[in-house]
């Protein structure tokens, strides 16, 4: 339906004059180069020889190391002769040979299925229930209570992979060939599942096809104007933790498929970020990472010199953040946006002549992703009025996995899914989010669903009920604060109320702070009106 005004308000601008917006006939040229992997490897420099990643522990990888490594993960994985779709979940510490692992699970022609190591038992464990993984990899120390978990809910295998490259996964790898012919794959096999946290604490996995990664992949190589070797090549400082979209998907991704080489950083490490500077030339990072190099004073033109690209995502860049970051090192900040369920969705324009980089957008939609905003009603909302962010494109995921009511729910009649952002399209094309209508909390880059959280305090003895919400915070962008009514006659302590969230939830998600009130502002329909909430206690902290 028209927008009132006239205007399209669904956007497939074709403002990068180049043929990237490819469909997946030309991605895909044949079934048999169907796999990821394939792809990637296609753009391996020719010189195997030359160094692909560098590590904080002085370690070298070739081309050729990635490449035998992975054959030989992948040999290991093929001899568990697993069955199409199995599922390989990971919950390990950052290390190039959990790379090479996401790698091997690719070749193998297997399901990829990552976990934040700060989850805790109860979370892993609704995971492992959930996607009843083929195979889990985990860390040695935790092998006792998640090789557990795994067994009773039928996984077969659990291979334990340490970050200094030890391991009973390695041990067994060493064993296999180096070679191994890539298991076809067609476009629309799954090559992952990315848990995200479920607006009722229910997590959903969100299953994304070689063809969403593949596509979107493309379309960001040429997008960002990734040099080749011929032009001086990249080097992308890779500082993100790798079981989320940003640090696996979007950066990994963009290096392979560019032939560049990373500077690997286990952890996110200001001063290792700066060393790395004048070294490379691409950085990706979630907006804390941006507000913790700031503080330092070693960040300079000077020490920026080298870089070509600074990107930023996953959760709003505040605009003090993007002015600071152009007047201390004269670099304009591209920020992007996606989600676990579609990767990358919009993009500042990096080429002067495609517009400017705006502080406070997104960008315009991504070559091939087609956004528009709509009503609550479900019509179309003229150009520049808020409301439902609903995208389509060959990135977006294909169903929640064993969840088809809430697949169905979340995706409109006609194909479109809904994002769950609150945002408005300007008449030149350039996204602003505003907000959410999830209930959600950004903190740092990673996502915390107050439901969640809530459902752990009600359970504590002396809770009547609670309420969490976001306040701004100066260094997480977002930090959680809990708001608890006592029953009548009970005392519950706030910091002990705290403490148990932490022994049982991931560190990140346990809110900041914790105050006992009284009551809690309702709507008509009894609802928690947690904007009020926001309001009484968002002083930024
Ligand atoms: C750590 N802490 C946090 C967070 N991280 N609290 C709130 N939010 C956080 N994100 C707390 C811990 O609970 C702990 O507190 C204390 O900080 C120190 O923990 P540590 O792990 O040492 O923290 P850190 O190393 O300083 O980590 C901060 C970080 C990290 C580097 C900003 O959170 C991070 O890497 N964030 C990036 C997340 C990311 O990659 N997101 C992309 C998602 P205590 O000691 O009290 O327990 S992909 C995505 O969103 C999409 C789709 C997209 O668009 O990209
Ligand atoms: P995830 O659960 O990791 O898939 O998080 C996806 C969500 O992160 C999106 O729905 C947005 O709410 C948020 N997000 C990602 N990038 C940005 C951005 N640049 N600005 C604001 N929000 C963002």
């Amino acid at each position: 339906m028209p927008a009132p005004d006239g205007a399209d308000p669904t956007l497939t601008l074709p403002v990068i004059p180049h043929d990237i917006a490819m469909t997946t006939a030309q991605l895909f040229p044949s079934p048999a180069t169907g796999n990821l992997y394939a792809a990637l490897r296609a753009a391996f420099p020719a010189d195997l020889d030359s160094i692909a990643v560098e590590t904080d522990h002085g370690l070298h990888y070739s081309w050729r190391d990635l490449e035998r490594a992975s054959a030989m993960l992948a040999n290991l994985l093929v001899s568990l002769q697993l069955p199409d779709g199995a599922r390989v979940a990971v919950q390990v510490e950052k290390s190039v040979e959990a790379m090479l692992l996401y790698l091997a699970t690719l070749r193998a022609g297997l399901v990829f299925l990552p976990l934040n190591t700060a989850y805790q038992s109860a979370e892993v464990q609704y995971f492992i229930d959930n996607a009843e993984p083929a195979a889990v990899v985990c860390t040695g120390k935790n092998f006792g209570w998640v090789s557990k978990i795994a067994f009773q809910a039928g996984t077969r295998h659990v291979f334990t992979l340490n970050d200094d490259r030890t391991g009973s996964l390695l041990t067994r790898a060493a064993h296999c060939a180096d070679h191994q012919a890539v298991v076809p794959r067609g476009p629309d096999d799954l090559a992952a599942i990315l848990y995200t946290s479920g607006t009722t604490g229910r997590s959903k996995g969100a299953m994304l096809t070689h063809a969403n990664l593949l596509s979107n992949a493309q379309v960001l190589k040429t997008s960002w104007g990734w040099r080749s070797a011929a032009e001086g090549g990249d080097v992308l400082i890779h500082a993100l933790p790798i079981f989320h979209v940003h640090g696996l998907f979007v950066a990994i991704h963009a290096a392979l498929l560019n032939g560049s080489k990373m500077i690997w950083l286990a952890k996110f490490d200001p001063r290792q970020v700066l060393a790395a500077m004048p070294r490379a030339t691409v950085f990706m990072g979630v907006p804390t990472l941006y507000v913790r190099l700031l503080a330092e004073p070693g960040l300079t033109a000077e020490v920026a010199r080298n870089m070509r690209l600074f990107i930023a995502g996953s959760a709003p860049l505040l605009i003090e953040t993007f002015t600071e970051w152009q007047r201390r090192t004269g670099h304009t900040i591209l920020e992007r946006y996606g989600m676990s369920e579609t990767v990358m969705l919009t993009s500042n324009p990096y080429r002067a002549i495609e517009g400017e980089r705006r502080g406070g957008t997104v960008g315009r939609p991504l070559p091939g992703v087609r956004l528009r905003v709509m009503s609550d009603q479900g019509q179309p909302m003229p150009m520049g009025e808020t409301g439902g962010i609903e995208v389509a494109g060959p990135n977006v995921f294909k169903a929640y996995w064993r969840m088809p009511e809430k697949t169905a729910e979340e995706f409109s009649a006609d194909g479109f899914f809904k994002t769950g952002d609150v945002g408005r399209i300007d008449a030149d094309g350039y996204v602003t989010i505003v907000g959410r209508s999830k209930d959600l909390i950004i903190s740092g880059g990673y996502n915390v669903y107050p439901a969640e959280i809530e459902g752990y305090i009600n359970e504590l003895a002396g809770v009547a009920e609670s309420a969490v919400i976001g306040v701004p915070h100066a260094d997480f962008g977002e930090v959680g604060l809990a708001l608890v009514i006592a029953k009548p006659g009970a005392a519950p302590d706030p910091a002990a109320i705290l403490a148990s969230l932490k022994a049982r939830l991931a560190n990140f998600k346990v809110p900041k702070q914790c105050l006992l009130v009284p009551e809690l502002p309702r709507n008509a329909m009894g609802k928690v009106q947690k904007n009020l909430l926001r309001q009484r206690y968002g002083a930024p902290g």
